[in-house]
């Protein structure tokens, strides 16, 4: 893919319950508090991208795992399907996720893992080898689990899903969720 076809993706927005119309949820209000808010903007580069993650109104000096995921965000934190993944695990399927570290590690999948301050907010950074073209990641899902697991077998994994922002090629509307 050329550097051309690479597109930047964005979201933003403030937590509330999930609605159909809504970007940005909540799903566990203890942890990811209604008004806090989320922005994410990954950003190509030749051919690599860099993604950052921008969290307020958060719990104070926590750390919460955070990746991009596959689909938008839903009514529930599943809707937003697996972990967005450049090289797809042949053995991963719906009932069982990749947690095979070949796949699930992030060079391959993008991992923002951000840290707060006193004051619940931070950010967090990566860059990743690769562009997003025709396929690209809908969320930004923000987890229960302080960092995100390596081991094999378990790499990837950080607990419940508590918060999630859609995102959406840079300049277009934000996707909605489809209506089911
Ligand atoms: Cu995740």
């Amino acid at each position: 893919m050329s550097a051309v076809d690479a597109v930047t993706l964005h979201g933003q927005g403030t937590l509330g319950a999930p609605t159909l119309a809504s970007t940005a949820e909540t799903y566990n209000q203890a942890l990811a508090p209604v008004g806090a808010r989320l922005s994410a903007t990954l950003t190509p580069s030749g051919n690599s991208t860099t993604a950052e993650l921008t969290v307020s109104g958060m719990l104070p000096n926590r750390s919460y795992a955070a990746h991009a995921h596959t689909n938008v965000c839903g009514q529930t934190g599943a809707a937003a399907g697996p972990h967005y993944q450049n090289r797809i695990d042949p053995a991963a399927t719906p009932q069982k996720p990749s947690a095979d570290s070949q796949y699930a590690n992030p060079h391959n999948e993008v991992w923002l893992d951000v840290r707060t301050d006193g004051t619940g907010s931070g950010t967090a950074r990566t860059t990743v080898p690769f562009v997003f073209g025709d396929r690209g990641p809908g969320s930004i899902v923000v987890h229960e689990g302080m960092d995100t697991e390596t081991a094999p077998g378990k790499a990837g994994q950080a607990g419940s899903r508590i918060a999630c922002v859609t995102l959406a090629p840079q300049g277009q509307r934000s996707a909605v969720h489809p209506s089911s």
